[in-house]
């Protein structure tokens, strides 16, 4: 592993300065190659300004900022050498072209937060917060990153981990030691003592649906027959004329997708085509795909022409999401204040995208169902499925355990479900991942970080 690996640590493209990372035993001695330098020894953490000239025509490349982070102080724990260069996709291209020739090797995906890892900088939830934080789409979500990787998650976790360490020296060593059961007063302080900590993984656990919200957001789809309002209503959720919006019926024939946040949620909203039986082939496709943008969206919102009569195609509309999670708002409420059809039935809300009048109340509706008051608790929030799912695995295990302890079931069939409890917990933090899931975990990692 201690190969020496390189990448751009910025985003590829044009920029003010762009930063390649190397790390391993040879990043000094590749800078110095590459500054033409044989005793450049950077003082760790400091800025040196240097040339880097090219490796065979001793022509100078560029001027740059060099910081070494001396093993193991650095994010890796490895020596660390960051180049800021100018931001010149053709000059960062050679550069690390020139880094490969001096025998670094191009970094995998993740590669440097993998070493942080196995050099015991960072444990895995840390890691995973890091990938959190570069993905996060709202300013709620980058915070709970921040907490993560701050080490909240496994700061919660440890004082579980350590009470069912406790439990299991118990009952390990009265299996040692003791011939007959455990006493009485003993088992049901064992069976409290489970209980609480079983409490207090679901706990965490139930944090999830706020946290996958405020990291993944929602799908919502906007849906309905031709010309009741949806593109306008798209545009005025947006606040700026992003689909074209015409009094042609079948205007949008291709969906349109745009992110807004709603009270730190963030919302991915597909405008549609509008559903209706058509002879057109474009629109046709066009209404396919609304289809499938209805099934794939975690909440649909149907829109009625509130100055029109209720059509067929909107009696089918509302009939073919009845099931799903969906909202019925009633648009152009501007131009007739009272429907022209009874949809006593359902609840609605009433709108109109020309005016903005009840879009608040959509907006509110919108994210109501899904608890936004959770997010707003401010409590540190379990986001990561792989995670939930570990914690939800670990608390069906010490709850089988205690139906096993009920039933006066030996100590050592008890203890399976334990072991397995806390090796899920573990799983959490890295302590007891194995190599595959980890190589799978850092897979979802950006490369250079
Ligand atoms: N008065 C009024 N007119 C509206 C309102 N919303 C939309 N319209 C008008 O209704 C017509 C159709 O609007 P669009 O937003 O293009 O409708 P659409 O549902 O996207 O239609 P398709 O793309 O054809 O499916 C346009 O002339 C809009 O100006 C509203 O709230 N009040
Ligand atoms: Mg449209």
């Amino acid at each position: 592993m201690n190969d020496t690996i390189v990448a751009l640590a910025t985003p590829l493209g044009r920029s003010g300065i762009g930063v390649i990372r190397l790390s391993g035993d040879d990043s000094l001695e590749i800078i110095r190659r590459l500054v033409r330098d044989e005793k450049f020894t950077p003082k760790p953490r400091f800025a040196h300004l240097k040339k880097i000239f090219d490796l065979e025509s001793g022509e100078v490349l560029d001027e740059v900022i060099i910081t070494y982070f001396k093993s193991p102080q650095s994010f890796t724990g490895e020596d660390v050498i960051e180049i800021s260069c100018h931001g010149s996709p053709i000059i960062l291209r050679q550069i690390i072209d020139f880094c490969l020739k001096l025998d670094a090797r191009m970094a995998d995906a993740g590669e440097y937060s993998l070493r942080a890892l196995g050099n015991g900088q960072l444990n895995l939830s840390q890691a995973e917060a890091i990938r959190d934080l570069i993905d996060a789409q709202s300013i709620a979500s980058a915070r709970q990153s921040i907490r993560q990787l701050r080490g909240e998650l496994s700061n919660q976790l440890q004082p579980l981990k350590d009470e069912l360490l406790d439990v299991i020296v118990v009952l390990e060593s009265s299996l040692e030691f003791v011939e007959d059961d455990l006493p009485d007063f003993q088992n049901a302080n064992i069976k409290t003592k489970l209980s609480e900590i079983a409490e207090n993984v679901g706990k965490m656990a139930s944090t999830f649906q706020a946290g996958k919200l405020l990291r993944e957001g929602l799908k919502v789809a906007l849906v309905g027959r031709p010309n009741v309002g949806k593109s306008s209503l798209f545009n005025a959720l947006l606040g700026h004329e992003r689909a074209i919006v015409t009094e042609i019926a079948g205007t949008t024939r291709d969906q349109l997708h745009e992110k807004l946040v709603i009270k730190n949620i963030p919302i991915s909203l597909m405008d549609t085509a509008g559903l209706r039986e058509t002879l057109d082939t474009v629109e046709s496709i066009g209404v396919e795909r609304s289809k499938r943008a209805m099934a794939d969206a975690d909440l649909v919102i149907v829109i009625l022409d509130a100055s029109q009569d209720l059509t067929d195609e909107d009696r089918e509309i509302l009939d073919s999401t009845k099931d799903l999670s969906r909202i019925i708002a009633i648009n152009k409420v501007d131009i007739s204040e009272k429907f022209r059809f009874q949809i006593s039935d359902f609840k609605f809300i009433k709108i109109s995208a020309k005016t903005g009048e009840g879009l608040d109340d959509l907006q509110k509706a919108m994210i109501e169902p899904f608890h936004p008051q959770d997010i707003e608790n401010k409590g540190f929030l379990v986001s990561d499925a792989r995670h939930n799912d570990l914690l939800l695995r670990s608390k069906t295990e010490i709850e089988t355990s205690i139906n096993l302890l009920d039933q006066k079931m030996s100590e050592e069939i008890v203890l399976i479900g334990l072991h397995n409890a806390i090796r899920f917990l573990g799983q959490i933090t890295g302590e007891t991942t194995t190599e595959d899931m980890l190589a799978l975990i850092f897979s979802t990692f950006c490369i250079g970080k």
